[in-house]
């Protein structure tokens, strides 16, 4: 099992990728919600070949499809998007998968997918996402830990880089965060911090 980077932004744009790549990120997730597909798929496209430039990966969430058509390599899915997904496809084409988790019946299910990492979340409050559950704590990043063993646990939901050694006390291997980096007031400085910080866990 491939460990994963412990600094995990998620952005919404190659431009994001392309400008966070050069500051050392070696593990982005392409997050889109709202492009029409030709759009989406150049976007793909772009923040793959920059990551690729770098030796870095790229995760792309929600649209395996397309991910499939790109050539992407890591796919990361909601409960949502499992139903609709072919993963006999993307398995065929040796595509890595991380699935999103809320719940103890979320982690059920995903964990029969046989995926490549767990999330869970949201840890702490988040502005970023309507969300149907209540902050999951820092005990419950530990409780998750325990019952995935060894595959990967990210932890994600308005963590910022003061709150991030608590995740990784708790048990996270990896911390992916939104807003405390592209909503920062200086986010190339930001991810040279959480790049300081973690740069010896990696
Ligand atoms: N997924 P921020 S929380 C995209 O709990 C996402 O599954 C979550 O943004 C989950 O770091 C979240 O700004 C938003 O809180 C993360």
């Amino acid at each position: 099992m491939s460990r994963l980077d412990p600094f995990y932004p998620v952005v919404d744009s190659a431009a994001w990728v392309q400008r966070l790549l050069p500051l050392g990120v070696k593990l982005v997730q392409l997050r889109i919600k709202d492009a029409a597909g030709g759009c989406l798929l150049a976007e793909i496209r772009a923040a793959l070949a920059a990551c690729r430039a770098r030796a870095a990966q790229l995760v792309v969430n929600d649209h395996w499809q397309l991910a499939l058509d790109a050539g992407a390599d890591f796919v990361h899915l909601g409960q949502e998007d499992l139903d609709g997904a072919d993963l006999p496809a993307l398995r065929r084409r040796g595509v890595r998968l991380g699935l999103s988790t809320h719940s103890d019946a979320e982690l059920e299910r995903a964990l029969a997918q046989a995926p490549d990492y767990i999330a869970l979340g949201p840890v702490y409050p988040t502005t970023l996402k309507r969300m149907p559950w209540p902050p999951q704590g820092l005990p419950r990043v530990g409780e998750w830990k325990r019952r995935i063993g060894p595959l990967p646990l990210v932890a994600i939901g308005g963590i910022t880089l003061e709150r991030a050694q608590g995740c990784f006390d708790a048990g996270a291997d990896a911390v992916a965060m939104v807003s405390d980096i592209t909503r920062h007031t200086d986010p190339d400085a930001r991810t040279r911090d959480w790049l300081r910080a973690t740069r010896g866990r990696a």
